[in-house]
């Protein structure tokens, strides 16, 4: 897709099969607190050339969207107000000339486009609690299954309705591939409810299932959720009680529709003493070394 505007170093990348890994901009523009979202994201660039693979920061640019940044453009993204954008958005950025940070479903869709096939994330989106009234979901599900990426994640916050969104992903044909567990993560913590029906070890095997799907001509992406390990996990009885607490707030507020996470996510980091921040950067950390592995892997076949 020529629209698409790919760097010199991940252009290079893709023509000489090193590993590519794309990673997302909404959560350095919206996830994260400045200035800990840049340093952050440099982070994840570093750690990426130092194993040998070429990061893909995803992002729309002064109307133009863009795989593989520069640093100027990563800190527009992180210390500028600029538009979350996920696939409905993308044409009216480009259209107005803004720029924006991309979704999990947006990164996805433009990541793929230039021809990267792992991306790395923290959590994500999915359908939230009281969907069957709200219709709230994200558009990270339907994008995801119709779009053939590999997707690194932590599982789902547990601020959302987490068998729902299983649910969506199972109807939706969208694989999920426990990282060596049998059980879904829920972001914070590495272990929600929900058992999984499919098991990897090694990205080798996650390789291998990317190779399967191809041959077939599917073009659902892949979710491959990969749990914080359990000493870097926020402890379980604090994360409940936060969560419970931060649940009866938006209900005593009169907090609805699409203020509810933004509302949550404020209160559960305010109200964790840098603790949720810190597991979150962790899991993002740990996801983008399991999406290099299995870039690695891929380039491998
Ligand atoms: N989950 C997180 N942190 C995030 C997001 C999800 O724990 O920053 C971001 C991702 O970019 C994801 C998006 O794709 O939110 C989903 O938003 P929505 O529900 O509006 O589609
Ligand atoms: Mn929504």
């Amino acid at each position: 897709m020529s629209v698409v505007a790919v760097s010199e170093e991940v252009r290079h990348a893709l023509d000489h099969n090193i590993p590519v890994v794309a990673l997302e901009s909404t959560i350095i523009a919206h996830g994260l607190p400045r200035p800990s979202n840049v340093e952050a994201a440099q982070g994840w660039e570093a750690q990426i050339r130092s194993g040998g693979g070429v990061p893909a920061t995803v992002a729309i640019i002064d109307g133009v969207p863009r795989v593989g940044l520069s640093e100027s453009e990563l800190e527009l993204i992180a210390m500028t107000e600029v538009p979350k954008a996920s696939v409905r958005d993308i044409p009216i950025v480009m259209g107005q000339g803004l720029s924006g940070a991309t979704t999990v479903a947006s990164t996805a869709f433009i990541a793929q486009a230039a021809g990267v096939r792992v991306f790395a994330t923290g959590g994500l989106g999915g359908v939230h609690r009281g969907a069957s009234e709200s219709f709230d979901e994200s558009a990270d599900i339907p994008i995801l299954a119709t779009t053939p990426i590999t997707v690194v994640s932590a599982g789902v916050k547990s601020i959302l309705d987490i068998g729902a969104t299983l649910e969506r992903c199972e109807t939706s044909s969208i694989p999920i591939l426990g990282y060596q567990t049998t059980t879904f993560p829920a972001f914070w913590l590495r272990e929600s409810p929900f058992a999984l029906d499919w098991r990897v070890d090694s990205p080798e095997e996650v390789a291998a299932i990317m190779s399967s799907r191809d041959s077939l001509g599917l073009r659902s992406g892949l979710i491959v959720a990969n749990p914080v390990p359990a000493d870097q996990q926020w402890d379980p009885i604090t994360h409940d009680r936060i969560l419970a607490q931060a649940l009866h707030e938006a209900h005593e507020a009169g907090i609805r529709g699409h203020d509810v996470t933004p509302f949550l996510l404020a209160f559960i980091q305010q109200n964790s003493a840098g603790e949720s921040l810190k597991v979150n950067l962790d899991l993002v950390t740990n996801n983008v070394a399991v999406a290099l592995a299995i870039a690695t892997a891929w380039t491998k076949r």
